[in-house]
């Protein structure tokens, strides 16, 4: 037979191919207008939203992602990210870069003129009331509650958020600063205050990191990040005072950074001791036996300046400090975070700081 007609199963076989075929093309045609066009941005975020890794969801602690070491390197400043419509939602935003952009290094920390909170106030516009900040331009590495022990220091506290305020949205923390606050005459505790700081920060907000500080002390270099670290952290390693050294290898002085996980392993600091010294080196203590290390910044960029005063009323030298300091063992899960009782007197939010007051009792007679 020289003439076949066309079987009808092969009819609808080529017309298949045809429709497939168009819709291949229709498809294509579609994305290739939507990726070159404005919503271009929308498209590569949805396909990879889901790879992307935010500080805020994670499971890795920051400080974990972050170097132990000394050798901070300053990178040229970058480009802030593109702004826009999206931009403004703050689960669009990119992470922080783990060196902040816009550091100037070595700073000039002078105590010899007055300022005011006025003019803080007007010099840190992005400071929010109760002395909040996060970052507009990106989501914060780590959330930093800084706390501070206090008693009667206010031109102290002054220079501290002078100077501070400005050094901290530099490192593009997400940082609130707590000023805990001795009530009364009795004897000073440092490292009871600053337990109770930790625990008032946390009922307030989510951080994962704590920056414990006196209030006298400034970094002379704002590459030394208040910020956490695999291993606790001293910051303030070579003190004016002490000739720009450590005066001794285990000193745990001055300023501090432990992540909330490394707080946690330490139960926290002792609340024992009341006056001056000691408590610090118990920390030393509490971090080795539980395995830790200090991470410092190196001799340079850890210099600091501290404010020159004289010994405070009620602070005297604690003569127990060295009978405790040698039982630390014995003490770390006695005393501490899990033994911790105090009264919160008031809690006073101003625009550049939080100020707890706190009746943390007396010395036992
Ligand atoms: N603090 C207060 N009020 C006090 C005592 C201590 O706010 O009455 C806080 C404050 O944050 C201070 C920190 O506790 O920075 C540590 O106390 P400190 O500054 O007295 O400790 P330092 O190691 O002591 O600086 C050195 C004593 C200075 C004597 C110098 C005599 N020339
Ligand atoms: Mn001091």
């Amino acid at each position: 037979m020289a003439d076949r007609v066309p079987l009808p199963g092969s009819i609808l076989k080529k017309t298949c191919c045809i429709v497939v075929f168009v819709c291949a093309l229709h498809l294509s045609v579609t994305l290739v207008y939507y990726l070159s066009g404005q919503d271009q941005e929308r498209i590569i975020h949805f396909f990879f939203q889901s790879h992307t890794t935010s500080p805020t969801t994670t499971s890795e602690t920051p400080e974990l992602r972050t170097p132990t070491g000394s050798n901070f390197v300053m990178v040229a400043p970058q480009a802030n990210p593109v702004k826009n419509e999206l931009g403004t939602k703050a689960n669009n935003l990119p992470p922080c870069p783990e060196t902040p952009p816009r550091l100037v290094g070595p700073l000039k920390i002078e105590f010899n003129q007055p300022v005011t909170l006025e003019e803080v106030k007007d010099q840190n516009p992005n400071v929010n009331f109760g002395g909040r900040f996060t970052p507009n331009d990106c989501i914060a590495l780590q959330k930093v509650a800084v706390i501070i022990p206090f008693r009667n220091r206010d031109e102290h506290l002054k220079y501290y958020l002078y100077y501070m305020h400005p050094i901290f949205q530099r490192q593009q923390l997400d940082y609130g600063i707590y000023v805990i606050n001795q009530d009364g005459e009795g004897t000073f505790n440092r490292a009871k205050l600053l337990n109770v700081g930790y625990m008032e920060a946390l009922k307030e907000y989510d951080y994962n990191c704590f920056v414990f500080s006196d209030v006298d002390l400034i970094p002379l270099d704002d590459r030394n990040l208040y910020r956490c670290f695999n291993q606790p952290r001293h910051l303030t390693v070579a003190m004016d005072k002490f000739g720009f050294r450590l005066p001794y290898t285990q000193f745990f002085g001055g300023a501090a950074s432990f992540s909330k996980e490394q707080y946690d392993k330490i139960n926290g600091f002792p609340n024992q001791y009341w006056g001056w010294g000691g408590e610090d080196d118990d920390i030393y203590n509490r971090v080795t036996i539980r395995g830790m290390e200090i991470s410092r910044p190196d001799g340079l960029l850890g210099r600091c300046r501290m404010i020159r005063h004289d010994r405070d009323d009620k602070n005297a030298d604690n003569p127990e400090r060295f009978n405790r300091l040698a039982h630390t063992r014995q003490t770390i899960d006695s005393d501490g975070l899990n033994t911790l009782t105090y009264t919160v007197i008031r809690t006073e939010k101003f625009d550049l700081y939080t100020k707890i007051t706190v009746d943390v009792g007396s010395p036992p007679r």
